[in-house]
């Protein structure tokens, strides 16, 4: 392989990766240099919506060609646009499909059949139940989550009207898109609804498949992905800020290495339970080990971080490299983000991988299945195996790397923090931006991709956006990228903040960089968002806040459901590593100008770090020119000595 350090800026992944090249292992980063993109495929324009097919749609040789069409003909930004919806569809389902299940749980909790799972937050539960139509009135918390439970999980099947949490954004943003037809009635009909209309012959208008495309992911963002957020609070607990730590060298030699690895903290939450069973900690002590550490891959470790202060062994791109430790007893997964390799990986150590959903099973794997009703004895049974597990263990290679950071931030907290218990409000975060303390707000997510230097890509962005005044949202592994840095923690953020910036965080006592949770936990920033709408000051919608969406090293569908919720909802969002329609202009003119002024957001695709950080500025600065409150301040990247001289006011 190249020089490591150019694949990745974290030090635990170049060491694992130069074991794995050793020893002759397989990872994503070495498949990744040998797999020859496709270059029609990588351009979306290649349609295999039917076998007359597959048709590769690809752009005029030269000038007066015929552009080429489909043998249904089919243009290419019709099958560009049907590709990208289609993208849309997989990610929705993915949020929405954990979203589901969490309602499930819900339900059963609150009639007292899920074994170890009970209502943590009645205040949420309060709140949530208020935004739904629901009467608190002297029912118990099991009464009001019955019936919140039961109301989310309807709005999986519901076929006509407006899904109810979308009615939590801002009034002109509802108007637009009841106007467009874009409001989402249900989410699982707008899921179908996508598939349907973009298979053979059927929606063959650009424009008109992707007001669907929109339709689709505000059913995610603003439906099943809220869900999924709110009731796993009522579940598991309103995060508060917590002090953690990232990377491998979180794995104890001598101890029992649990990893959890996946979306979903239904299950994640009750092997933490069963790793405090007596039982199971004298269990592991007769096998030789000092006691059970449990630790995070992926969005799993983001809600145990969040809720527990449970620390993350790394993201995304880091799962193989955990297993090349050799000291990790059982990576125990649910659904998405799962590497099929990590089976076969698995058998060069000892590593038992421990799948829990029906959904997602895989070779060289333990199943384990995950039921509500008794999960937390099937849990105990997960972690009864891992410890037996561990006197197999052979040759161990823990990296020392860690870094401490803060995470657990969330709408509620950060409203709590800025006004104060008794006033609890966004004014001084909308005031600090109105006077130039803060230049304005990024909310940067999304994977790894061993396309692009692994999570150098999102540091670099993430240090230019505070060097120049920007608060910072993170969540999903581009969160654990930047949770390395020491930006998630206000003493070693303070060097990289500019005065003012600094001033606000020093105050408040946040760090510049905010971990906000999981993916699912995007929908936390669309409810931050509308808070800064009501607070006044900042424009009547969000399309009038000086702010913007990222996800520099993206992969997964789900990233465009996000981002395209986003864009629908008012927010410029630009993704790095590649623009998955590049084969059609007119497609891709039409999502990163037309829906400007369509929705106030829009789509654009920028992969140098740099470039991308001036385009999301030019973008604030527009929004604070719009507002009246651009202040003289030009761009410039800075290095740390003339960082520590900033001021931006
Ligand atoms: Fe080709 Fe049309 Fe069939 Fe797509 S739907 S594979 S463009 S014939
Ligand atoms: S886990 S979707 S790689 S962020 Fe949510 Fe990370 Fe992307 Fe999976």
């Amino acid at each position: 392989m190249a020089d490591l350090t150019e694949r990745s800026s974290c030090e635990a992944t170049t060491r694992m990766l130069k074991k794995a090249s050793e020893e002759d292992h397989s990872t994503a980063f070495s498949r990744a240099e040998k797999m020859k993109i496709c270059a029609i495929g990588d351009s979306g324009i290649c349609c295999r919506n039917c076998v007359m097919g597959p048709c590769r749609l690809t752009p005029p040789k030269k000038e007066g060609d015929e552009p080429k069409r489909g043998i249904c003909g089919a243009t290419a930004e019709v099958v560009a646009a049907r590709n990208f919806v289609r993208m849309i569809a997989g990610g929705t389902s993915a949020h929405s499909d954990h979203g589901r299940a969490v309602a499930e749980t819900l339900i059963l909790a609150a009639k007292g059949g899920a074994e170890g799972y009970r209502i943590k937050d009645r205040i949420k539960l309060i709140e949530v139940a208020a935004d739904l139509g629901i009467e608190v009135g002297e029912r118990t918390s099991e009464e009001i989550a019955l019936e919140v439970g039961r109301k989310c999980l309807a709005m999986f099947g519901q076929q006509e009207g407006e899904i109810e949490f979308a009615l939590r954004a801002p009034e002109p943003r509802q108007e637009i898109w009841r106007k467009l037809g874009v409001f989402p009635r249900g989410i699982d009909r707008e899921v179908v609804e996508t598939i349907h209309r973009t298979s053979i012959g059927v929606d063959q208008e650009m424009e008109n498949i992707l007001l669907q495309g929109t339709r689709c992911s505000l059913a995610d963002g603003w439906g099943g992905s809220m869900i999924a957020t709110e009731l796993q609070d009522i579940l598991f607990g309103t995060p508060t800020p917590v002090k953690s730590k990232i990377n491998l060298g979180v794995l104890e030699e001598d101890q029992v290495n649990i990893i959890v690895h996946g979306h979903e903290p239904i299950l994640s939450e009750m092997v933490l339970l069963a790793a405090q069973s007596e039982k199971l900690l004298k269990r592991a002590e007769e096998k030789g080990a000092r006691g059970i550490n449990i630790s995070g891959i992926c969005c799993t470790a983001n809600e145990i971080l969040s809720r527990h202060g449970i620390p993350i062994a790394g993201n995304v791109l880091q799962q193989e490299m955990a297993i090349l430790t050799g000291a990790v007893d059982a990576m125990v997964v649910d659904v998405q983000c799962v590497y099929q390799a990590i089976g076969e990986l698995s058998q060069c150590f000892h590593t038992k991988i421990i799948t829990t959903s029906p959904k997602a099973k895989m070779p060289f794997a333990l199943h384990i299945e995950l039921h509500e009703e008794n999960a937390l004895e099937i849990a105990e049974g997960i972690v009864e195996a891992a410890i037996d597990n561990f006197p197999n263990r052979g040759r161990v290679d823990i990296p020392d790397v860690t870094t401490e950071f803060i995470g657990g931030y969330d709408h509620e907290y950060i409203n709590y923090m800025l006004g104060g218990k008794f006033r609890a409000s966004y004014r001084p975060l909308n005031d600090g931006i109105i006077d130039g303390r803060i230049r304005g707000v990024v909310g940067v997510v999304g994977c790894n991709n061993p396309r692009v230097p692994h999570e150098s890509v999102h540091v670099r962005v993430v240090e230019e956006l505070v060097a120049n005044g920007c608060l910072v949202a993170m969540t999903g592994c581009a969160a654990q990228s930047v949770a390395k840095t020491g930006l998630m923690s206000p003493e070693t953020a303070k060097d990289a903040c500019p005065q003012g910036l600094y001033e606000i965080c020093e105050t408040v006592g946040i760090p510049p960089v905010l971990h906000v949770g999981s993916c699912v936990d995007n929908s936390r920033i669309l409810v931050a968002l509308n808070a800064m709408v009501q607070e006044g000051g900042l424009g009547s919608d969000v399309s009038d806040l000086p702010v913007a969406g990222a996800a520099p090293e993206w992969m997964s569908e789900k990233a465009v459901a996000i981002g395209n919720y986003f864009v629908a909802s008012g927010v410029y969002t630009v993704i790095g590593v590649t623009w998955p329609v590049s084969g059609s202009q007119v497609l891709t003119d039409y999502l990163f100008k037309e829906y400007e002024k369509i929705y106030g957001g829009m789509w654009d695709c920028e992969p140098d770090p740099d470039k991308m950080v001036g385009k999301i500025l030019s973008h604030i600065d527009k929004k604070r020119e719009a507002l009246g409150i651009l202040g003289k301040r030009e761009r410039v990247l800075y290095d740390m000595a003339a960082r520590r001289e900033l001021s931006i006011e």
